[in-house]
């Protein structure tokens, strides 16, 4: 059967040639950042890819079509349009069928992306078990996807708003391999250290590179998630994160709307500042994600 995966022409020609790809998500744009200025953040995630020599590949749901690569008249409906749907893994076929438009949380770009055959995803936090998961059970499915899908996601870390010592625990039972970059320890998306101490580092994209190459010699099926801190000197103020925390705490919300909500309270409780801070925290993890792409492909021609 055919694939039902529209790939770009862009990005089709840099993967048949064995370049550097590197791809993004999309429930950020059409969920995780504020309109309208985050038109003008995807437009920046891909040109900062393209401006190192690497493909951007966007990948949503157009229509019902899984799309790796979108057009500019893509991307800014997924921006703009206030009925796009966030399309989690499990969704992607009720979509599909539906013609929905959606943006693509991790667990579904992560997914989508291994099966383009892109080895690199980029994005600002990874989805993770929320506080409180003992009794309410949510728990993102970005661990799980995670667990299945070899590809090398470059991420924050997760954000505060979660319980990050359980969300550690759970990646390594599911087999999710962690690596700090350039730190031991493991990021709080906002906060470049969450106090998590991690079993391992590496200090360069071609160390990480490496460490997929070998991955692949394995036949490994799980993700390797490299931990990007965002820079001290960038992070948000720890007391004015604390004071967020616990407005949002005090939620009404089940489902799939917590992370958009919570990060919503954020943005108000601190006067917008974490919307900035969440932009230089995913154009930093997309610079690495880059070099790595890079690194990656000058060992192996591209190929995952
Ligand atoms: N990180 C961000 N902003 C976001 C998200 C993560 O900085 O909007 C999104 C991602 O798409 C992630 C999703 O995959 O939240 C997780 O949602 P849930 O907890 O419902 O699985
Ligand atoms: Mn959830």
């Amino acid at each position: 059967m055919r694939s039902p995966l529209q790939v770009s022409p862009e990005v089709s020609a840099a993967l048949a040639a064995g370049g550097p790809v590197v791809a993004l998500e999309s429930a950020i744009i059409s969920h995780g950042l504020p309109r309208p200025g985050n038109a003008a953040a995807a437009r920046r995630f891909a040109a900062a890819l393209r401006a190192r020599g690497v493909t951007p590949a966007t990948i949503a749901l157009i229509d019902g079509v899984p799309k790796i690569g979108l057009t500019p008249d893509e991307l800014e409906r997924i921006a703009a349009d206030e009925s796009v749907v966030k399309v989690s893994s499990r969704d992607i076929g009720i979509a599909m069928a539906r013609k929905a438009t959606g943006g693509t949380t991790v667990a579904a770009a992560s997914a989508l992306a291994a099966r383009a055959g892109i080895a690199v995803f980029a994005t600002g936090g990874l989805g993770g078990v929320h506080r409180g998961a003992a009794q309410t059970f949510d728990e993102s499915a970005d661990l799980t996807v995670l667990s299945r899908t070899p590809v090398t996601v470059v991420s924050a870390g997760v954000k505060s708003i979660l319980d990050i010592p359980a969300t550690l625990e759970r990646l390594e039972t599911l087999s999710v391999a962690v690596v700090g970059y350039r730190t031991s320890r493991f990021p709080a998306f906002w906060l470049a250290d969450s106090g998590c101490e991690l079993d391992w580092r590496a200090d360069t994209p071609e160390e990480v590179a490496d460490i997929m190459v070998a991955r692949r010699a394995l036949g490994e099926q799980s993700a390797l998630l490299v931990a990007n801190p965002v820079p001290p000197a960038a992070q948000l103020d720890p007391a004015a994160l604390a004071a967020a925390l616990a407005a949002a705490e005090q939620r009404g919300i089940r489902g799939k709307g917590v992370s958009p909500f919570l990060l919503d309270r954020i943005r108000e409780a601190t006067g917008g500042i974490s919307v900035g801070v969440n932009l230089e925290i995913v154009l930093g993890n997309i610079a690495v994600a880059g070099k790595i792409a890079q690194a990656f492909a000058e060992r192996t021609g591209g190929s995952r």
